[in-house]
């Protein structure tokens, strides 16, 4: 295929397209030149010498000779900095602005200010330097005196040799972020991005950092364009707005649930979405639809949901559907739905300006639409052709976009997916996306696109989120999108967009994962085989492998591309992609357990190697593996021909999963990994909740498989509920209680949902069985395997 982007282009979007993009990189120039914003000029400032401090409740405000700088605890481990003068951001992040009072102490000591709650101090240098200390007098953090030129904000920040820093939302890089330079500029790559490709869809100024004397978390409350280096230093830059971050300290686990208290808990998904998804751009037809859907069924491969790219609309109107190639929609959704098989339907920002398209006249009328400072409609093309783009940013804007969901939700359509929500536009050149100068609403402050840009996606989710909320209050709203910002985890999903189909992007997925689960967003996933190109089988399955293992399972493809739905790689792969997506649903309960658990804390379901021992260096740059939640240690194979790879161990005993073989961590251990599996390995002492047969319908059987602790209590849990809905639900936890040779199975339950299984299969690994107690009573044990109902206590004997 010739990936040269501009005949890509033309392929993809016609002459007309491509004339388009170039005149609008023109107009695009000329507006950035007709309503020029301030440049800001001059060197660098920074405060200049502390005057005084004023106590506040919860923290303390200082005046410098050139700034304000106030420092507030919010809990005892969450502080927030602001350096005035600036524009304040709108706090669209934030899910949470009333914090109760935290008693700190102000003090002074030997020429500088001292604030400090029972987690964390805060020292204020008389030239504005500030110092973040743990109770022990350890310091995690140094930040020199921030400097500002005209609006433009930088802060600079020590690093010790050995940081390391993850986070920054979605990026393509290696793991641990230092040494390079991040755009904080939402951005559609357009023809597809490989790794190292910076910045892309979506960007958020959180970062986590781990280093010899502890770990914390730093969120910038800044939307401007923006740029981060991580070198010998940390530079955080912002093109306006107040220098506003939040600090917390703490190891991982505490950090991102402190985080996702700001910010927000992703909310519990319906459980469908934790399925297997088959998308393409585009099924074409109702026709197709079904072929496919008709494929998965005859092939014996579950499936969850399908995808309908853009070709599904009327001419790329949002909230249309084309009537030549779906007249029937509603029908159709109806019969997929009684297979369980759910519609998601593609959504693009952009509304096509066209007299005769009601979305567009309506919008057109109500003032909705993004404009310039002259007050002209502010336009961009896109598929549609030239579109205007409602302001997100307004109110009424989002309460307004939020009113066309019922067209699609009426005819069946039970998710959305948010695209080109950067805003993306067709640009032959230049920034893809609409001007600066655009004015946007900032729910009534106002400001322009500088600031609005980054939190354009962000608020889209915002609008379609509680639009669904309010429509199916008996549904939990399912919403994928590409763009987003710091707080996006509470209103949707995101993927990993179009990343190229290669064993490098296969390996990239890994990092990019478990850096976004650090940002806060722990729901995402790739395009299964890479969304531009023509992956082998091989390539393909190794996807698959890694995917049945990440939050969002999809596969999706350009269109072009060849078919790739499991059964078009020939027998032996379609074979082994049952088992995988087999597995994937037997996984389910795990997952959403996770999914429940994330939903409390905001933890990510894929973690780092790291994630329990911040303070082992080893394991800072291990980016071939990952954990999924506390019980699963996950390794993909990321190299063409493997079929060994080395798996990095940390201490503890790991089994492979479902099987008695042990490995001792920490360590190195070389394990099988044919082409129809991936190493997967069991932490010892956990019990992995799975489906068994028959999965995913009633009567289905809870198998529990329980992996011998090292010696120490060991367990785990079990959310389950109705799968959508705010009804009750229920929490079966199991605690292993080792007994010299004996291993004691205790389970206690919370919650009214009644027990969903039929039977409960348990499988005991690592300890030979042949006695089996459970309730006092005798029950047959064969090959360290179990069958029962519910119970209190089962009593596992050599
Ligand atoms: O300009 O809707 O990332 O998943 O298939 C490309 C067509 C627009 C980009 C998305 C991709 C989707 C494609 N879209």
């Amino acid at each position: 295929m010739n990936n040269h982007p501009l005949l890509a282009a033309l392929r993809v979007v016609g002459a007309r397209g491509v004339a388009r993009s170039v005149h609008y990189s023109v107009v695009r120039w000329l507006v950035s030149r007709r309503f020029r914003l301030p440049q800001p000029t001059g060197t660098p400032e920074p405060p200049g010498h502390g005057q005084g401090a004023t106590p506040l409740a919860g923290g303390a405000r200082f005046r410098f000779d050139r700034a304000d700088l106030e420092i507030r605890f919010l809990a005892a481990d969450l502080v927030r900095v602001t350096w005035g003068p600036g524009t304040l951001p709108v706090p669209y992040a934030l899910a949470k602005t009333d914090w109760p009072e935290v008693p700190v102490g102000l003090r002074e000591k030997a020429g500088r200010w001292v604030l400090a709650s029972e987690a964390l101090r805060v020292e204020v240098g008389l030239d504005g330097a500030l110092q973040f200390l743990d109770p022990s007098g350890r310091v995690l953090r140094n930040d020199a005196p921030p400097l500002r030129r005209g609006e433009e904000v930088i802060l600079r920040t020590a690093l010790r040799q050995e940081e390391h820093v993850y986070g920054l939302g979605h990026r393509t890089v290696p793991l641990n972020l230092r040494g390079r330079t991040y755009q904080m500029w939402n951005r559609d790559p357009g023809a597809g991005h490989s790794p190292l490709d910076d910045p892309i869809y979506l960007c958020i100024p959180v970062s986590l950092a781990v280093h010899a004397d502890g770990s914390y978390l730093v969120f910038y409350e800044n939307s401007f364009r923006g740029t981060f280096t991580l070198g010998e230093t940390a530079e955080a830059h912002f093109e306006g707005g107040a220098l506003r971050y939040y600090v917390i300290p703490g190891p991982p686990a505490r950090a991102l649930e402190r985080y996702t208290d700001l910010t927000g808990r992703p909310p519990l998904p319906p459980r469908w979405a934790l399925g297997y998804h088959q998308s393409r751009w585009s099924y074409d037809t109702e026709a197709e639809v079904r072929e496919i859907v008709d494929g998965f069924r005859d092939h014996g491969l579950p499936l969850s949901a399908i995808h309908l790219d853009i070709d599904y609309m009327d001419g790329f109107r949002v909230f249309t559907v084309s009537p030549r190639r779906f007249p029937g929609l509603a029908a159709l959704a109806r019969e997929l739905l009684e297979r369980e098989i759910r519609l998601v339907a593609i959504i693009d920002p952009g509304v096509k300006v066209d007299r005769g398209y009601d979305v567009f006249t309506h919008g057109e009328r109500g003032e909705v639409f993004c404009q310039l400072p002259d007050g002209s409609l502010a336009t961009a093309p896109v598929w549609p052709g030239w579109c205007a783009f409602p302001d997100f940013t307004d109110p009424r804007a989002r309460a307004w976009w939020g009113r066309w969901y019922p067209r699609l939700l009426n005819l069946g359509i039970s998710g959305f997916w948010h695209d080109m929500n950067e805003p993306a536009a067709f640009a032959a050149w230049g920034d893809p996306t609409l001007p600066d100068p655009v004015r946007h609403a900032l729910d009534g402050r106002g400001g322009d696109h500088r600031e609005a840009h980054n939190l354009y996606g962000f608020l889209e989710n915002q609008a379609g989120y509680e639009a669904l909320r309010a429509l199916r209050p008996d549904a939990r709203p399912f919403i994928l999108s590409r763009s987003g910002w710091a707080g996006v985890q509470r209103y949707a999903w995101t993927w990993t967009g179009d990343i190229e189909s290669t064993w490098r992007a296969l390996r990239q997925t890994v990092a990019t994962v478990i850096n976004l689960g650090l940002s806060g967003v722990p729901y995402t996933g790739p395009d299964v085989g890479g969304f531009s190109g023509a992956p082998s089988a091989e390539l393909y399955l190794r996807w698959l492998q890694l995917a049945a293992f990440l939050p969002f399972f999809r596969t999706h493809s350009a269109k072009f591309t060849p078919r790739r739905e499991p059964w078009a790689f020939g027998t032996q792969a379609l074979q082994i992609a049952r088992e995988v997506l087999r597995l994937r649903y037997r996984l389910l309960p795990y997952l959403y357990t996770l999914a429940w658990e994330a939903s409390r804390t905001g933890h990510p379901l894929v973690r780092p190697l790291w994630w329990p021992e911040a303070g082992n260096p080893a394991l800072w740059d291990v980016q071939d593996a990952f954990f999924l939640g506390d019980a699963l240690l996950v390794a993909p194979v990321l190299d063409e021909g493997a079929r060994s790879r080395e798996v990095t161990l940390p201490s503890g005993t790991w089994y492979e999963m479902g099987s008695d073989r042990a490995h001792r961590g920490p360590g190195r251990v070389a394990l099988d990994a044919p082409l129809d599996r991936i190493p997967v390995l069991a932490r010892a002492g956990s019990v992995l909740p799975m489906a068994g047969p028959p999965e995913g319908s009633a009567g289905e059987t809870l198998a529990l498989q329980v992996y011998r602790p090292d010696g120490s209590p060991g367990g785990g849990i079990l959310y389950s509920d109705a799968g959508d809905g705010y009804g009750p639900g229920r929490l079966d936890h199991f605690t292993l209680h080792p007994d010299g040779g004996r291993l004691r199975i205790v389970w206690t339950t919370e919650g009214t949902y009644p027990f969903p299984y039929g039977e409960v299969d348990v499988h005991v690994y690592g300890l030979p069985v042949c006695r089996v107690t459970v309730d006092g009573g005798r029950v047959p044990c064969e090959h360290n395997r179990f069958r029962t109902g519910p119970f209190r206590e089962a009593s596992c004997e050599p």
